[in-house]
């Protein structure tokens, strides 16, 4: 098993919650704040470091993963938004299967294009299953995947999509109402998810201040994942960082 995994199962058996930094690899053109983003979250001994988003609109990728794998103690975890965002840099990827739409290609299509890439670079995939959810407004990830997200006071959907994700053999679930979203996953449904899954969950999307990381921690979230607080503020993974590891 790669590191990055059972990093996520071991601290799942042992009732540990993580913090996971999302860097958008455009946010990266801003060489100071990436810099200081990354060394806040060494500092503030955040967990694991993700980079990626579902649109790119800059060519700077590669040089983002390499800077921040520069940077960072922490393992460095590629979350991809097409096959486009691979890289030697990173320690492994999330190789997510959208399983909450019917995209053919977001299912399995561009796992095909990317597989070979990735034993070329011997990097660790985690085989995810990736949930959008409904978080008050249409957000970058809905528009470009073309899917419908499940409805934000649906839990038994959600549910009931994790476990058939389970079967099928995915280790663990992302559950995403997107970056900036307005809501959060309601922690009625990650708590839904929790009594069907034994995996380890993730959650991320519109996660702003330690009172709603605290709620999705208790909910059941084993991963927390935190993008835009952070880009409107750094030094807030501090509080962030306290809030899910106190
Ligand atoms: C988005 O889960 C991430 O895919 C993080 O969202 O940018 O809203 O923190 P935010």
């Amino acid at each position: 098993m790669g590191r990055v995994l059972h990093t996520l199962e071991t601290a799942r058996r042992e009732g540990r919650k993580l913090l996971a930094v999302l860097i958008d690899p455009d946010f990266g053109q801003d060489r100071e704040r990436l810099d200081r983003t990354v060394q806040n979250a060494c500092m503030a001994k955040a967990d694991l470091i993700f980079v990626g988003g579902s649109l790119l609109t800059s060519a700077a990728f590669d040089r983002c993963v390499q800077r921040v794998k520069e940077l960072s103690d922490r393992p460095v975890v590629l979350f991809p938004g097409s096959p486009s965002q691979l890289s030697a840099h990173a320690d492994a990827v999330l190789f997510l299967s959208l399983i909450s739409g019917r995209n053919p290609e977001l299912l399995i299509g561009h796992h095909v294009t990317a597989a070979p890439t990735v034993k070329a670079l011997g990097m660790e995939a985690v085989p995810t299953g990736y949930m959008l959810v409904d978080g008050g407004r249409p957000t970058t990830v809905s528009y470009v995947s073309q899917t419908l997200p499940i409805p934000h006071d649906k839990p038994g959907i959600a549910a009931a999509t994790a476990l058939a994700g389970s079967y099928l053999g995915l280790r663990t679930i992302y559950m995403d109402t997107g970056s900036g979203a307005l809501r959060t996953v309601s922690p009625e449904m990650v708590a839904a998810v929790r009594t069907h899954v034994e995996l380890p969950i993730i959650v991320g999307g519109g996660i702003r201040d330690a009172q709603a990381a605290r709620m999705l921690c208790e909910a059941g979230a084993d991963v927390l994942v935190v993008g835009t607080a952070f880009e409107e503020d750094p030094e807030r993974i501090f509080a962030m960082s306290e809030a899910v590891h106190g």
